[in-house]
């Protein structure tokens, strides 16, 4: 059986939310960053990590489109132009929205006092608001950033729509409001929120 490690409030939601969609069996282990579980098996300490067939695979974003490959579900198949149109989300949530949130994460409580830049925040959210432009023109009146079929680039994304909320973050009326109401509604984003409150 699979074992997500990391607690549900943080990236590792993404993976549990893949899991609820695909309707996989799994374990979740609620393990903090950097706590001794997670700092043996990854010398980071970084949450999440998935377990398979006593190999770790680390990154959630490499485990999500492991799970999809493996399971041919929300992804298109590799080798195909639309993959790489799907990749092509991937990749600009992960440079144009996780590190904008990640970044102001970081000047907020994760680096030590002394390197934290906090006036980098007013840049980040003019950023946050010119990547959220892009994304909505890209995803026009489409369900899906890939049209009508939901694929690994939309649980990455929403993911980072309520992470940001969350930091403070404003999400600009429209179509990327619009888009994260839609999918925050999905019973399987639902059931693996529910585990933020699980021991
Ligand atoms: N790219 C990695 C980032 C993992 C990451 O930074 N996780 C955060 C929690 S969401 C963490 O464990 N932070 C602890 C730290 O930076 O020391 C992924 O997507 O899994």
């Amino acid at each position: 059986m699979y074992k997500v490690l990391g607690m549900a409030a943080s990236r590792a939601l993404r993976v549990l939310w893949m899991m609820e969609e695909l309707g996989l069996e799994y374990e979740h282990l609620a393990h903090m960053p950097r706590s001794k579980e997670m700092l043996d098996i990854n010398p980071s300490g970084k949450v999440p990590a998935l377990l398979v067939d006593g190999q770790v695979i680390l990154d959630s974003v490499a485990i999500m489109q492991f799970l999809a490959d493996k399971h041919d579900d929300l992804t298109y198949a590799a080798g195909t132009v639309k993959r790489a149109q799907q990749d092509s989300f991937t990749q600009f949530i992960n440079d144009e929205i996780d590190a904008i949130i990640w970044c102001a994460a970081r000047n907020s409580f994760v680096l030590p006092k002394d390197k934290r830049v906090p006036e980098i925040k007013d840049t980040l959210k003019w950023e946050f608001t010119r990547s959220m432009d892009i994304l909505g023109k890209r995803l026009g009146d489409n369900e899906f950033l890939m049209g009508d079929k939901m694929t690994v680039p939309d649980i990455l994304l929403t993911h980072c729509g309520g992470w940001a909320r969350i930091a403070g973050f404003e999400i600009p009326d429209g179509p990327m409001r619009a888009y994260f109401k839609r999918m925050i509604a999905r019973p399987a984003y639902l059931r693996a929120f529910a585990l933020r409150d699980a021991k």
